[in-house]
This record gives structure tokens, sequence and C-alpha cells, in this order.
């Protein structure tokens, strides 16, 4: 029989891994995607299917995790097996900004639909994920961090989820709902969004080896991170609902590194070396030679990151390791990318678009590309 699963968030980075792997599988795929006033479907638009053809089996609903009565009627219409929330306001950096408006989405979108399983009578049928996040640790009570850790988040987007967390845990135990929680640490790949760190770096550097841009300004380099691929853990969502029990997993490499280390492993792809001076808001990265051709804007001696406090956290997470036995020894699961596949892979998509963007600027186009730098 053919299972059907609705993902909220489908149109982000692990949505539309999350969606090409159900896909694969044979599932029917509901995914909710916000209006907005440009497209925002690029990173699924590879699988879109027209909703004219036969059997289709991406069906995609406008719909909002702030709205209670659209996610009711979406859940009542798709009637689904599964249901994964990924939808989210996922930066930790803007929820400072947007308290109220995470909170609402992180926290209470969750709430809305559990209740409206629940409300439709599907408790029984519909298994939910939630995307818990290795933010609830935030300042860290053990090392590395396991899923009996205590929890102490630093951000609103963390508290928001924090909430979600034990709304899952509670509509598991009161409810007997086939809830769970993925306690997942970082996951990156080159669909993450541009202002995440990972992705501002290799965009960055890119645009900068094309002489697209000058410098990367970056706030805490010295933050450190259990980096894993989104595709290695959209595969340990769908595990996670398959089990006989519910049960609350960490998803983590169990190796860390630091934002430092990101940046150079980044221009190292690009032939670039660097070296780093100076400390704390003072600290510059400098080119110290390049070899091969992929950095045709840059010379020995330019400096390509400087530090702008603007970037600073008022509270930071300043390091995270997860410990991933459980999920090892219980599902199988290991990661098949390194971080440092990942960033090479991240790096050569990031050079492909920044070279069509140098050859359409050497040709008097206009840029499609943003110069916001998150
Ligand atoms: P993204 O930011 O790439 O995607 C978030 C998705 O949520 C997008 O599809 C976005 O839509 C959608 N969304 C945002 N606000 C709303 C809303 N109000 N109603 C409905 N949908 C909304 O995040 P990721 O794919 O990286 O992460 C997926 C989930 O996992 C998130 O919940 C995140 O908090 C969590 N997480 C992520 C980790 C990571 O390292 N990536 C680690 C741990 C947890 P739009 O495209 O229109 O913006
Ligand atoms: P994070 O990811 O906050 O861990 O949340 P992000 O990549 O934004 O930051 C990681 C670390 O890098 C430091 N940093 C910078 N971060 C950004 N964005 N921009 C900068 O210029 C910069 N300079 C240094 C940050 O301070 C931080 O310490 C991500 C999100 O995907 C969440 O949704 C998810 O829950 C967690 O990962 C696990």
């Amino acid at each position: 029989m053919t299972k059907t699963a609705l993902i909220t968030g489908i149109t982000g980075q692990d949505g539309s891994y999350l969606a090409e792997f159900l896909l694969e599988k044979g599932y029917e795929v509901h995914g909710i995607k916000r209006r907005a006033s440009s497209f925002n479907t690029q990173r699924i638009d590879h699988i879109y299917q027209d909703p004219h053809v036969p059997n289709p089996k991406l069906h995609l609903h406008y719909g909002d995790l702030s709205d209670t009565s659209n996610l009711t009627r979406i859940i009542r219409e798709v009637q689904p097996d599964e249901v994964y929330n990924l939808g989210a306001q996922s930066h930790v950096a803007v929820s400072f900004e947007s308290p109220e408006y995470t909170a609402d989405v992180d926290a209470i979108g969750t709430l809305r639909l559990l209740e409206a399983i629940r409300f439709l009578g599907l408790e029984k049928k519909t298994r939910f994920y939630q995307a818990s996040t290795s933010e609830l640790y935030g300042l860290v009570q053990e090392t590395p961090q396991r899923e009996t850790t205590p929890f102490h988040p630093r951000s609103p987007y963390a508290v928001a989820k924090l909430y979600s967390y034990w709304i899952t845990v509670n509509y598991r135990e009161a409810y007997g709902m086939y809830a769970c929680n993925g306690i997942l640490f970082n996951h990156e790949s080159p669909r993450r969004g541009e202002t995440f760190v990972t992705r501002k770096i290799t965009r960055g550097l890119a645009n900068i080896a094309q002489g697209l841009e000058s410098c990367l300004y970056m706030g805490n380099i010295d933050s450190l991170r259990d980096w894993g691929h989104a595709k290695d853990y959209v595969r340990m969502q769908w595990l996670m609902l398959q089990q006989d029990n519910p049960e609350d997993f960490v998803i983590a490499t169990g190796v860390q590194y630091s934002v430092r280390q990101f940046i150079e492993w980044s221009a190292a792809e690009l032939g670039v070396s660097l070296e780093f001076t100076g400390s704390g808001v003072d600290e510059t990265a400098t080119v110290v030679s390049i070899e091969g051709d992929k950095a045709p804007g840059l010379k020995p001696g330019d400096v390509v990151m400087r530090i702008d406090p603007q970037y600073f956290r008022p509270a930071e997470v300043e390091t995270l390791l997860g410990d991933p036995s459980n999920a090892k020894n219980k599902l199988g699961w290991v990661p098949e990318l390194t971080v440092q596949e990942m960033c090479a892979e991240m790096v050569t998509e990031d050079l492909k678009t920044a070279k069509r963007h140098a050859l359409l600027k050497e040709h008097g186009f206009e840029l499609p590309m943003s110069l916001e730098n998150g």
C-alpha cells in the first residue's frame, strides 16, 4: 500500500531532501508551502509534478504553521500516515529579532499540528516527527551531548523548540501517539540557506575568488559545531518513524570543528591558503598563496575575512558535540559523508554559480544574486 507523508517546511533544505527520499521510496508526498511574493520553491522545482498529469506523487498545499484552520483542513484532506514537522523560523540570530513570531511558528505551530491530528481522530494512524535541535543543549551541561543530557536553551529559537520537544513527548505519553523527536545537530549541504554559517562561507569565498565580492564579514569564528550532511540526516528522520515504538534520538557525527577551520577548508578547496592574525574583533584572514585557477579574483596579501560584531549573538552557543551511539546501535545509522566531503561539495556548487555570475558581469548583464550577507 502506498504510504502518504505530509511535510511542513518542504521548501527548506531538509524538506527538499526528505521529499526526494520519500518519493524514491514510493510515498505519496504532500508538502506545505508558504505564500510568498516571489517564487520560493527553488529547492523542489526539480521534483515538481504538474497536478494535471495522472496520479501525481507530489502535492503542494499553501499553508502556514501559524494558521490552525489551514493545518487542520490540510491534514483532514491528506489523512497522512506520517507527518514530518520541519517547518520553522530556523535562524537562531533572527529569533532574537523576531522572538514572538518564532515562538508562534516553532512552538505553537507544533501544538497546532498535534492537536489537529488528535481532533481529527488520527492519533492512532498518523506518526509524527518533530525537528528538534542540538540548540536545546545551549549552555552545555555535559560533553558529548546525548539523549539524557539536560537542556539549557540560549535563544528564543531554542526556547520555542524546547516547547515543541516536550509537547511531542507529552502527546506520546498522554494519547499514545507515535510521536518522536530527532535531536539533530547542525547539518548542511549545497541547499543550506545562504545566511547559515557554512553556506555564508562557501558562497562568500566562491564569490570573492571570482572577484564578485571583496571580504567575508563574520561573527564568532571560535564557535565549535558538530556538522553533518543533510542527506544523511533526512534518512534518519524517516528511520525514526519506522520503528515498533517511538523514541527520541540524537543525530550527530560525534566530531567537532570550529567555524575558523571551516573557513580554512573552504579556502583550500579554492586553492587558497590563508593566515589568521590578530584576535577578537581584530582578527583577519589574509591570502598567503594561491594554487590553480579557481580564484582569479585574489592575490597574496588580500584580506578575505574580517570580524563584524553585528554577527555576534546576545547569547552564544559556544560548543556542541553530539553522541550518536543510540542511533547507531538501535537504528544502524551511520553518516555516510564527512564534513570535509560536504564542504568540498558546497564549495564546488557555489563556485559554479559564482563563475556564471562572473561571466554575466563581464558581459555587462545584471547579476541575479543578492549581496545580503546574513
Ligand atoms: P530551513 O530554514 O531551510 O527551512 C525551513 C522551512 O520552514 C522552509 O520551508 C520555510 O519556508 C518553512 N517555514 C518557515 N516559516 C514557516 C511558517 N510560518 N509556516 C510554514 N512553514 C514555514 O531549515 P532546515 O531545512 O535546515 O531545517 C528543517 C527543520 O529542522 C527546522 O525546523 C529547523 O529548525 C530544524 N533543525 C535544523 C537543523 C539544521 O542544522 N539544518 C538542525 C536541527 C534542527 P520558506 O521556504 O518559505 O522560507
Ligand atoms: P546555528 O547555525 O546557530 O548553530 O543553528 P549557524 O550556521 O547560523 O551558526 C553556527 C555558529 O557559527 C557562528 N557564526 C556565524 N553564524 C552565522 N549565521 N553568520 C555568521 O556570520 C557567523 N559567524 C560566526 C554562530 O554564532 C554559531 O555559533 C543551526 C540552525 O540550522 C538551527 O535551525 C538548528 O537548530 C541548529 O543549527 C542545530
